[in-house]
């Protein structure tokens, strides 16, 4: 039973306030749980309320906080911990489309919390309370080269990422972080700079995509991995960051594209290099190019929706009926619950669209996302690169569960 719960602000890695919740049971332990912050977010993801005052430059979460020690507070006290009964009642107080009442930050950290406890009461560990079946290990996408609203390296899209799909997940751990050094070494050997982004990933001024996808090619194969066969390539363009309304136009790089050409783009990219998936490959309304690259390129490769899809049940209906995608990102805190994160997990299987859990560019220490991956058996994981705690606290995690499943 829940006794008592606080909110607070905390900070995420980006120095930034978030909201933790801490639960406290009648089992007389308290459950940690805090919420990650996006920066090239979707529209039409849940609301994450801020303060927009003068503390922390209006980026402050004492509304959220308050509406969790407030409001949300009395209504789950003395309640069983339950995750889908504290989900529904806080969905009830918050009665909008968007949790713009409540604050997806407030209801997702509270509802992450009592999933903690609920699995402690269990006596499980997390992934293995959220297990149904066998559980298995995710392929980790790195983001190995950090561009868009994630860096100020000048690459239009968003992230570089590779993925190692060698058997076991140590050792696609020590492939990324060999490729990852290796890269390093190249892009210093040219004089290009070496510090990171917000995920952990270079941040080099190249002069193109195609620049930073050479230089990935060249990492893998100097650190003695097969593009292609051990490890391949995803891209993160996040396209409604490049996209020009007004004429209907992409800046990729220096090249300015009509939604035609940039299919054309894609299509050579895919041709040239060991790519296994694009997401989110044109801003977040055009439905109808999503589809078409579908119909062209979904044979080939996963036609990731983040900013399409938003986590969101609904949303991910409507690509299901267009044939627009054929993977979903998921994240919670576009949602705002667990409840309803795993009703958007069950119909994007449902319905063999290929689900990636995700992080956030600003995290926290928590790490629930590894927990989930092998829990509700999520086949590929985005989780950063290999620097910076907050993204190696996840990888280090799955290590741990690998370790556990071996030995059962
Ligand atoms: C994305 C994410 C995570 P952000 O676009 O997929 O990599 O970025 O959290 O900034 O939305
Ligand atoms: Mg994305």
């Amino acid at each position: 039973m829940i006794i008592d719960l606080i909110a607070r602000e905390i900070l995420d890695c980006r120095g930034n306030p978030t909201v933790e919740v801490e639960l406290f049971c009648d089992n007389n332990k308290s459950y940690i749980a805090s919420v990650p912050s996006g920066a090239s977010t979707g529209s039409r993801e849940a609301l994450e309320l801020r303060d927009g005052d003068e503390r922390y430059h209006g980026k402050g979460v004492l509304k959220a906080v308050k509406n969790v020690n407030e409001i949300i507070k009395p209504a789950i006290i003395n309640k069983k911990v339950n995750v889908l009964d504290i989900d529904n009642i806080m969905i009830k107080l918050d009665g909008t489309e968007n949790k713009s009442k409540l604050g997806a930050n407030a209801t997702l950290a509270v509802s992450l919390a009592v999933l903690k406890a609920a699995a402690d009461y269990d006596n499980k560990e997390l992934w293995k309370y959220l297990s149904t079946s066998k559980a298995t290990l995710p392929i980790p996408m790195m983001n190995v080269i950090n561009g868009g609203a994630h860096a100020d390296s000048g690459l239009a899209i968003q992230e570089f990422m590779i993925v190692p799909v060698v058997s076991k997940f140590k050792e696609r751990l020590r492939a990324g972080s060999e490729i990852f050094h290796t890269l390093k070494t190249l892009l210093k050997k040219d004089g290009y700079h070496v510090a990171v982004g917000d995920e952990g990933g270079f941040a080099p001024s190249l002069k193109s995509s195609d620049e930073a996808l050479r230089y990935i090619v060249k990492a893998i194969e100097q650190s003695g991995y097969v593009p292609g066969k051990d490890v391949f390539i995803a891209l993160d363009v996040a396209a409604s960051e490049v996209y020009n309304k007004d004429t209907n136009t992409y800046r990729i790089d220096s090249r300015l594209m009509t939604p035609r050409e940039l299919l054309k783009y894609y299509s050579e990219l895919v041709d040239k290099y060991p790519i296994i998936s694009i997401e989110d490959p044109f801003y977040e309304n055009d439905f109808d190019s999503f589809k078409i690259m579908t119909s062209v390129l979904g044979n080939k490769i996963m036609l990731v929706g983040d900013d399409f899809f938003v986590t969101n049940s609904k949303c991910l209906q409507k690509g299901i009926d267009m044939n627009a995608g054929n993977a979903i990102i998921i994240k919670a805190n576009q949602i705002g619950t667990v409840s309803e994160t795993i009703e958007t997990l069950i119909l994007a299987k449902k319905n063999n669209y290929i689900p990636i859990i995700s992080h956030r560019s600003g995290e926290t220490e928590d790490t629930f996302i590894s927990d989930f991956a092998v829990g509700l058996c999520i086949p590929y994981i985005k989780t950063g690169s290999l620097s910076r705690g907050e993204r190696i606290s996840k990888y280090n995690q799955l290590l741990r569960i690998e370790e556990k499943l071996e030995k059962l």
